[in-house]
């Protein structure tokens, strides 16, 4: 889709260092005068976080997959519709912590829910938007879950295994190869400094600002 702002998206599993590289590349973008939002998925607007809590929240009943799926794309329809849109429309760079990929790796890889359904759905909510660039920020898995556990408590999906976590990252490597021009890919196992500067270089190739 043709608009006046730039939409990214970052993706990774575990630990990866979406928060820190998004942070430092939020700074950045206002720097260079570019008007920023800054969200997130699942969430993102006041009843979409709502359904974030619903998701990420340990329950009595286990979740089955479908429902967490539309959930996911209920929550995703209202951001779209009431934040993204109108930020792009308004010529903002929208940076967003997780997108649709996500899905494709944890509900499709992880939980195996097949692509075909998620691609339908993403379809039906997308229409034609797409992210302009996605940063994939790969990392070994057992590394990822040890910088993860120096955090706050696992949510509901960090306690998956790692065998779960395993299946994220080979359908996020599956998706990148797939989409070369969208998906960049960068090793996350460097230090925040070294992902920092691929990152940068990536963004100021791209855009010209
Ligand atoms: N989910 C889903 O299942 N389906 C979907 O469609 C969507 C999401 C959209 C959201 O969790 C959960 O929802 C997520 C997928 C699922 N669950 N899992 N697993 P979240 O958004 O709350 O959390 P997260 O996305 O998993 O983020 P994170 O694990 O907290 O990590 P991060 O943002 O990528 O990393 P970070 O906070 O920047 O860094 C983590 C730690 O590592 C921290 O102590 C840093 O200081 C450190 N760090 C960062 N970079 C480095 C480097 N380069 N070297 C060393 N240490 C580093």
């Amino acid at each position: 889709m043709s608009q006046p702002g730039l939409f990214i998206t970052f993706e990774g599993g575990e630990g990866a260092g979406k928060s820190t590289q998004i942070a430092r590349l939020h700074e950045w973008c206002e720097a260079q005068g570019q008007s920023v939002l800054l969200t997130r998925q699942p969430g993102g607007t006041a009843f979409a976080e709502q359904i974030r809590d619903l998701l990420l929240h340990q329950h009595d009943a286990l979740v089955d997959s479908k429902t967490e799926l539309l959930l996911l794309f209920a929550a995703r329809a209202q951001f779209l519709e009431s934040l993204v849109r109108p930020a792009l429309a308004a010529g903002k760079v929208v940076l967003c912590d997780r997108f649709t990929d996500s899905t494709f790796a944890y509900q499709g890889g992880g939980r195996g829910v097949p692509m075909a359904e998620i691609q339908r759905l993403a379809d039906y909510v997308h229409g034609d938007l797409s992210p302009d660039l996605t940063v994939l920020l790969d990392l070994p898995v057992a590394t990822g879950m040890a910088r993860a556990a120096n955090r706050s408590a696992a949510d509901r999906i960090e306690q998956e295994d790692r065998a779960f976590f395993e299946r994220v990252r080979e359908a996020y490597q599956a998706r990148a190869a797939a989409e070369p021009d969208r998906i960049v890919v960068l090793d996350a196992a460097q230090t925040p400094e070294q992902v920092w500067q691929a990152l940068q270089t990536e963004v100021e190739g791209r855009f010209s600002w």
